[in-house]
């Protein structure tokens, strides 16, 4: 087994305790004070897109990375310093790169519009922009590349990182195939095209009747009664393993942490089409950021986290033992994880399956989240609603009744407060990602709440969630499910507009 394998962010503490010099050579670590000048400008980056070898479930697995300027995934900046990176791509294929949840010029978004086309293999961009503090992550949006993992974690450390003394732990989560996305979703949308219903190809569905889950048994995979006689999808994908830095619990990532210590650990969903429970085990913990965004304290042991969210959790560590993290899939016993064990700590192991099937994850956390930092009071100056449809069959996802990429833009003005309501008319769960803004939650299924500022929400099977933001990054921005395979399907559009001259 190996320790810290990766996404390895070397902690201050780790740092100050070995006495290493600090200058230049790790370039996420703060070297200047917490005063340090946000436009001080910094060497820039290099991040390759590459290709590389897992071992998954014992198997070799060929998959994409993105390899950071110190050998492993991702990128962490320093207080201050800019996003100032040079993508090379080393993928042998086209790619392009988008900084989830980070706030660039819209040309530097990494969305393939005809503006800013993929960039093809053998070659590099250029990016340099400021970026917002907090737990952010990267993935390719070019066709399917971020099931291959074409993802890596970018964290953005601010003042307060540098004064806590906290050590900090990543943890990226992933759904992993032998199977190529092509066929996964060759086998998702085989019973479309005026075909009679085909059994869903790797579908797990439940059944359900009532709110506890004691009633359920794995052999019952049907549709999820949600009280009224409906059913609700989970899991379109029959996934091989589940993923937590690269590993599985098998042979989970095992970090070393000081007994009694004080964690930071930056939960990163990079999984495309999967939704986790995180289960702290032993540990409780404080949620503090939410999509890198501060939140009011929140305690939790257990923690829904859907496709592309982030939760920033304090921990402190109780004692001198082994504490697995773990990450159960939603609707089924599997999980994934990784262990923080305090030195000479035996690390117990954990089977891959849970004893009991994971609810659905829900909006139980986003109900109770507030934003450190809310919107400025303002009646939206326009309100946009939004219509999530769509089934497993025929497998065809859509906003307001349009399939990307027919789709008419979203046209809003530059300096509106605008407010979108998403309003879920299929028995899925959408991940809603809008590109290039920070939007706070203000509704859910019609009830006003002052809720998170985060850039992806989880729009439950027939609810609605009401999100609002300021008009204040004109260009082109993606809108879509981050269920990489309802996007592929139709469920993006665009919201536009252009800048005040
Ligand atoms: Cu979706």
């Amino acid at each position: 087994m190996r320790e810290n394998d990766r996404p390895a962010l070397l902690t201050r503490r780790q740092i100050l305790a070995s006495g290493v010099a600090l200058a230049g050579t790790i370039p996420f670590l703060p070297t200047t004070p917490a005063t340090a000048a946000p436009e001080r400008r910094t060497a820039k980056l290099r991040l390759i897109a590459g290709t590389r070898t897992l071992a998954v479930n014992g198997k070799p697995a060929r998959v994409f990375g993105l390899i950071g300027p110190n050998g492993k995934p991702g990128i962490a900046l320093s207080p201050g310093e800019r996003f100032h990176v040079d993508l090379v791509n080393q993928a042998g294929t086209s790619t392009l790169v988008h900084w989830h949840g980070q706030l660039p010029p819209w040309k530097q978004d990494g969305f393939p519009w005809p503006q800013t086309p993929p960039l093809p293999a053998g070659e590099t961009r250029s990016y340099d922009y400021a970026p917002i503090a907090g737990t952010y992550w990267m993935h390719s949006h070019v066709g399917m590349q971020e099931q291959s993992l074409m993802t890596a974690p970018l964290i953005v450390h601010n003042a307060e990182d540098t004064r806590a003394d906290r050590q900090e732990v990543v943890l990226m989560l992933h759904d992993f195939s032998f199977q190529t996305p092509e066929e996964l979703l060759a086998g998702l949308t085989k019973s479309n095209g005026g075909q009679s219903a085909m059994p869903k190809a790797g579908m797990s569905e439940m059944k359900m009747g009532s709110a506890s889950m004691g009633a359920m048994s794995s052999g019952n995979m049907g549709a999820m009664n949600m009280g009224f006689g409906t059913a609700m999808d989970l899991n379109d994908v029959d996934f091989d393993a589940f993923l937590a830095n690269d590993r599985t619990l098998a042979d989970p990532a095992v970090i070393r942490i000081e007994p009694g210590g004080r964690v930071r650990l930056r939960l990163i969903n990079g999984a495309s089409s999967t939704q986790f429970w995180i289960d702290l085990g032993a540990l409780s913990g404080t949620v503090v950021a939410v999509d890198g965004h501060p939140v009011r304290p929140v305690r939790g042991a257990r923690l829904p986290l859907a496709m592309a969210q982030r939760l920033d959790v304090l921990i402190n560590i109780p004692g001198n033992g082994s504490y697995p993290i773990v990450a159960q899939v939603e609707g089924k016993g599997a999980r994934t994880g990784i262990v923080l064990a305090a030195p000479g700590a035996p690390v117990s192991r954990l089977g891959g399956e849970a004893g009991e099937i994971a609810p659905p994850v829900d909006l139980s956390l986003e109900r109770r989240l507030a934003a450190v930092t809310p919107l400025a009071p303002r009646v939206p100056d326009v309100t946009h609603r939004v219509i999530l449809a769509g089934s497993m069959a025929p497998y065809a996802w859509s906003m307001n009744g349009e399939y990307w990429p027919n789709v008419k833009p979203l046209m809003i003005a530059h300096g509106q407060r605008v407010a979108i309501e998403m309003v879920n008319h299929s028995m899925m769960a959408h991940p809603m990602h809008l590109h290039g803004h920070a939007f706070q939650v203000v509704a859910i299924n019609g009830a006003s709440l002052a809720g998170a500022v985060r850039d992806t929400v989880l729009v439950p099977p027939m609810g609605s969630v009401t999100i609002a933001f300021d008009a204040d990054n004109p260009g082109r921005w993606a809108f879509h499910c981050h269920n990489l395979y309802h996007m592929m399907t139709g469920m993006m559009t665009e919201v536009r507009y252009p800048a005040i001259i």
